[in-house]
């Protein structure tokens, strides 16, 4: 059990209150200007990856008293707790262990007395059978074809992460093979999807941990008919594979025992891409691909556990989130991958923080009444800066954003590349600059603009800069990156959790909206609308029976 303690009743809150008041109208810019060495002292350089922080409303004292919160609302505890299959879910009373899935030393990993580590390292030698087989052309579809496409079919942790890190990890794609996502509940996805693929050669993964979710179910019965009806009942048997902790239900689905993967009730959905879950990540990139975003987030594990909290980067981004969102109330956070590959990963973000500390009852069971988890969103730039920069450049809100870079392309574009990491650099430091009103002055009179002209747009183009970012650098994104990169976010996440003082490891808002739609869809089929509802829902339902009819 984690220890529960009001963040905001802590010495170190008070203090830092303080600190918020002398330091929040001063200028980031010149911490710069009175510090040559800023950079040297907040920055944190781990294997391939920098994380600068230096362009922030931070100072050592701000840092230290920090890291003295940290002491107060015991993180290192929290840490071991995880770590070590501590019971710290506690209102699922299950253990949170993803940890445990990448672990690549031989420390064994207990839950209730039992070593969980032989039943994962049987899973993943299974997954890299399964997977090699798959791509060689050893496993084959019912009429002995080779799979030329996968379709895995799944939702929110069932779909995000392995769709993310598939599409990060594009360069890396084993030819002739492809891999499909299908989530969602609307119908055009799976037809899209299925759209120009042949059922002879396509193979379907059913990934759902309760193997009960309605748009998971629903789009697996339609891809169910769509093989037996081309290729007869028996086909199944081939051409379907599942991940799941209800292996009841995938029994009875009709998917061959050999093609079934399991995982553990202590996998958090939307921390399972480590996992069988990651099956369709196996298929694209090959299995030792897949090894190695596993290494790299055990890396990024050990990195956390076991460095001190002052040159910890998940620590640090967790105490500057925490700085943003409960001082400064900035309510929302920016992640800003200047990656087209990365195009998923803030709503993989999403869903990591948004459903771990979206939360509002804190540890005793008591309502809270300071922030919880921030709004994360993002797009990938530059394609961002051509649309909402604006807001971050000259809007009335402060978003601390994340930048997120790799040095080198993949695919050797060099001048593409010069380009791109030549606008991510630009805007951070135009973020904090701004531009004064002399400098736009002198702008616009170099550009010959007469002065009265100049008076009257002078206001518009001053920017007040002062807009904290992050930067995070690293060599080129590979395999072994992406694993630090998501472990890095993950732990940042557990920090900021443990702070708030939330359980962050359960979901009981998606749970609602998983039985809500049932009631509805009672009344949309059903002769008569028989359920309580108010005069909009009654109203909307009675039009969509309409709309419907004929
Ligand atoms: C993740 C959430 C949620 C879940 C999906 C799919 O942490 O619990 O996103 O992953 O609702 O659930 P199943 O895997 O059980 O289908």
């Amino acid at each position: 059990m984690l220890t529960s303690k009001n963040p905001v009743k802590t010495k170190a809150w008070a203090e830092l209150l303080k600190q918020y008041r002398s330091v929040k109208d001063l200028q980031i810019k010149n911490f710069f200007k009175e510090d040559r060495d800023r950079f040297e002292k907040f920055h944190i350089v781990f294997e391939d990856i920098v994380f600068d922080y230096s362009k922030n409303f931070i100072n050592e004292q701000i840092k230290s008293t920090f890291i003295q919160l940290c002491d107060e609302i015991s993180l290192k505890d929290s840490i071991e707790k995880m770590f070590s299959g501590d019971m710290i879910n506690q209102t699922e009373k299950r253990a949170v262990l993803h940890t445990a899935l990448r672990n690549r030393s031989s420390v064994p990993v207990f839950v209730e007395g039992k070593d969980v580590m032989p039943g994962i390292t049987r899973v993943l030698e299974k997954m890299k059978d399964f997977s090699t087989k798959v791509i060689s052309g050893v496993l084959k579809g019912s009429t002995g074809k080779k799979f030329t496409d996968v379709v895995n079919i799944g939702i929110g942790g069932s779909d995000l992460g392995p769709a993310m890190v598939t599409k990060a990890l594009t360069p890396f794609h084993i030819p002739d093979i492809k891999v499909h996502f299908v989530s969602n509940i609307d119908g055009s996805h799976i037809v899209d999807t299925l759209n120009g693929l042949n059922p002879e050669t396509t193979l379907f993964i059913i990934a759902s941990k309760t193997f009960t979710t309605l748009e998971t179910m629903t789009n697996a019965l339609y891809a169910r008919s769509w093989i037996s009806d081309v290729l007869g009942q028996d086909a199944v048997y081939y051409h379907f594979a599942a991940v799941s902790t209800n292996i009841d239900k995938v029994k009875k689905f009709g998917i061959n025992p050999e093609n079934v993967f399991g995982f553990w009730d202590w996998v958090g959905g939307r921390y399972s891409l480590w996992s069988a879950i990651g099956l369709p990540i196996a298929i694209a990139v090959g299995f030792d691909r897949f090894s190695e975003l596993l290494e790299g987030a055990y890396a990024m594990d050990m990195h956390f556990k076991n460095s001190a909290f002052d040159k910890n980067i998940p620590v640090l981004m967790a105490l500057l989130g925490i700085w943003y969102n409960n001082f400064f109330k900035a309510e929302t956070h920016a992640v800003l991958p200047y990656s087209q590959h990365l195009e998923r990963f803030p709503a993989f973000l999403q869903q990591l923080d948004m459903e771990s500390n979206g939360k509002s009852v804190d540890r005793e069971g008591d309502k809270i009444t300071y922030q919880t988890g921030p709004v994360i969103w993002g797009e990938p730039g530059t394609n961002g800066q051509h649309a909402f920069f604006q807001l971050l450049h000259q809007g009335t809100k402060m978003v601390p954003c994340d930048f997120i870079a790799g040095a080198n392309s993949i695919y050797k574009e060099e001048d593409h590349q010069r380009k791109l990491i030549a606008n991510f650099l630009a805007q951070t430091e135009a973020l904090m600059n701004g531009k004064t009103a002399e400098e736009v002055r002198e702008e616009l009179e170099r550009a010959g603009m007469g002065r009265d002209e100049i008076e009257v747009l002078l206001p518009y183009k001053v920017f007040e800069g002062n807009r904290p970012t992050n930067t995070i650098l690293f060599r080129e994104l590979n395999p072994r990156t992406l694993g630090s990169l998501i472990a890095m976010y993950e732990h940042k996440v557990f920090v900021q959790g443990v702070i708030l003082n939330v359980f962050s490891f359960d979901q009981w808002g998606v749970e609602l909206g998983k039985s809500l739609a049932k009631t509805i869809l009672k009344d949309m089929e059903g002769e008569k609308i028989s359920g309580n509802h108010d005069s909009s829902t009654l109203n909307l339902i009675k039009i969509w029976r309409e709309m419907n009819s004929g």
